[in-house]
């Protein structure tokens, strides 16, 4: 067969039914046999848009996201949206045109050395330099794209290899030479790690992305009840812990949660699993959980001491581990329920946010109470980047994993709505909600055309305050509020822009608005676009760069209780156990 039957044949047998793309010049052969071909392709109105889409079915699926785009300019339009795929460990495949291999090198026209460029935020990259090289090649892709810590790999596709003939085997053998990811923690470390967590007064979970990568919630639960732990996440393990647990902080971090800065800032053992103690989630790390012995639970060895420094790693699946830990721990049968726990639950009792406003302009934490009002624990709720995101991850709620998806690693302006779609073709079954801000949402909404055309009934709700809200924040707190080009200006008029589109568009002022809106919006099944007219002064509570995760400025005062003033906690060893 032609190499490019042998690219879409690859694909299906990996699963593949659905790919975002955007053709060209050189990616004419690969689809002329889309064509006919059962592949579901969706043709988005910018190839960022189809990475961050194939981002968005990942990550609500757990499958692996597939994206196209030509050479040149259409492999640097995915550049984004596979930066933002690596940052977040998210499994996607991107295949990108490239030039006839005889052209390469020669600066031919629409030629970027594809390679080159995506190796740096690539977990691996592949140039095809002939048809025979495309089968294993592009199983190879999805092997590594989804095992181990998962990322996006590229697939560069020269044009006369999609042209060549090759014998088409259904038979493959990767062979990939050093790479076996660990799936089982050493016994030893987890055996250490058992001991410190029973000798702990005072443990405390963070829980980052890989607890929902691992599909390790279950467990996280169980470790959390019996070692009576509260948990507190990361941005991207937001969803991993059950958010009405009265164990559940929130999230940490600079613009975290009172109680888990605080928490953490005195707990004496933090096992960290799935996370990566990004500088948002750290603030200063020689100020970082100071008291604390810290376990490191990771699929990446890459990642233990990166930047903090750890006494008990343990590299490995946080599923396996956590069931490992979880024997291991029962087996001393102690009981470890504690006076720390009730402490938590009553200081994090006294800590809730207030989210009830009567204010216009509407107050976004009114707007998420009535957002959280009218979706369910199963709606998938997609962000944008800014403080759209950030009053969401603060003030929002979710119970289940792979609900809430984010860009927290790359921070991309634009991703909230194409993830959304994404999100939306993996799982149609579910309803699909994307909150923006102005600014992010008017980077990508031509692909409000693409939802059109494709009946993707997504509802996008723009948090409209007419500014670069996160900039603007910095702006006010640290810069003598001297707001440099950060006001966005009236237009333009998102309700007739969405319209322009066919799309139904609603106005949202004042309070109770929201709710009804987004319930109607739900209900037609149609995408939809809600422009929610906000309070533009409206600052969340933060940690200041470079500061410690106490030194809170904002809204809250830091009023911090004694540590003396926290119940004693006896050990296992106190207690009899071992
Ligand atoms: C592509 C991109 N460009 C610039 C930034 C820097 N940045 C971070 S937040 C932000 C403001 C976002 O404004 P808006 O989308 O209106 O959301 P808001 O903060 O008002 O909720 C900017 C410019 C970014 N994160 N991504």
């Amino acid at each position: 067969m032609k190499g490019s039957q042998a690219i879409i044949k690859s694909l299906t047998d990996e699963g593949v039914d659905v790919v975002f793309g955007y053709p060209g010049g050189v990616l004419l052969p690969l689809y002329d046999v889309i064509y006919d071909s059962d592949l579901r392709h969706i043709l988005v109105r910018h190839e960022q848009c189809a990475a961050h889409a194939a981002d968005g079915y990942a990550r609500a699926s757990g499958e692996v996201g597939v994206c196209i785009g030509t050479s040149g300019p259409g492999a640097t339009n995915l550049v984004t949206g596979i930066a933002n795929a690596y940052m977040d460990s998210s499994p996607i495949v991107a295949l990108a045109g490239q030039v006839a291999t005889p052209l390469i090198g020669n600066d031919a026209f629409q030629e970027v050395d594809t390679i080159g460029i995506t190796m740096p935020i690539t977990k691996h990259s592949y140039q095809v330099m002939a048809p025979s090289e495309i089968p294993e090649m592009i199983k190879s892709s999805f092997y590594i794209a989804r095992s181990g810590r998962p990322g996006p790999v590229v697939v560069d596709l020269p044009k006369d290899v999609q042209e060549g003939e090759l014998e088409y085997s259904a038979k493959i053998k990767i062979e990939l030479p050093g790479y076996k990811p660990t799936k089982k923690g050493h016994p030893r470390q987890v055996e250490r790690a058992a001991k410190t967590i029973m000798n702990a007064k005072k443990p405390v979970i963070l829980a980052g992305g890989g607890v929902i990568i691992a599909d390790a919630s279950k467990e996280l639960e169980k470790l959390s009840k019996l070692v009576g732990a509260p948990v507190t996440t990361t941005l991207m393990g937001k969803g991993s812990f059950p958010e009405d647990n009265p164990l559940a902080l929130g999230m940490l971090g600079m613009h975290g949660r009172k109680v888990s800065n605080l928490v953490v800032d005195e707990c004496d053992c933090l096992i960290a699993i799935g996370c990566r103690f990004s500088d948002r989630t750290t603030g200063d790390v020689t100020k970082f959980a100071p008291q604390a012995k810290i376990i490191h639970i990771d699929v990446d060895p890459a990642e233990i001491g990166k930047n903090v420094d750890i006494d008990i790693p343990i590299v490995g699946d946080a599923k396996i581990i956590l069931s490992h830990l979880l024997k291991t721990i029962k087996q001393t049968k102690t009981s470890l329920i504690s006076d720390w726990t009730d402490y938590v639950k009553s200081f994090r009792a006294g800590c809730m946010p207030r989210l009830s406003f009567k204010d216009v302009p509407l107050k976004p934490q009114q707007v998420i109470k009535e957002i959280s009002e009218a979706i369910t624990d199963d709606t998938i709720v997609t962000t944008d980047v800014g403080q759209n995101q950030m009053w969401m991850a603060h003030y929002f709620t979710r119970k289940n994993p792979r609900t809430f998806i984010s860009s927290g690693g790359l921070g991309t302006m634009g991703f909230g709505f194409p993830a959304a779609m994404g999100a939306k073709v993996a799982l149609p079954e579910q309803d699909v909600v994307a909150v923006c801000g102005d600014g992010g949402f008017l980077m990508v909404s031509q692909d409000l055309a693409t939802v059109k055309e494709y009946d993707i009934p997504v509802i996008v709700c723009v948090m409209d305050n007419r500014y670069l809200g996160m900039v603007a924040q910095w702006q006010r707190l640290f810069y003598d509020e001297r707001i440099s080009h950060t006001h966005l200006g009236a237009v333009p008029d998102f309700v007739k822009l969405a319209k322009s589109f066919e799309i139904n568009a609603y106005k949202v002022e004042r309070p109770g608005e929201m709710k009804e809106t987004l319930i109607d919006a739900l209900k037609s099944g149609e995408p939809a676009l809600i422009d929610v007219i906000i309070d533009p002064e409206e600052l969340l509570p933060m940690v200041p760069p470079g500061c410690g995760l106490t030194e809170i400025v904002g809204e809250y005062k830091v009023e911090r209780e004694s540590p003396d003033e926290i119940p004693y906690r006896p050990s296992a060893q106190e207690k009899g156990g071992d």
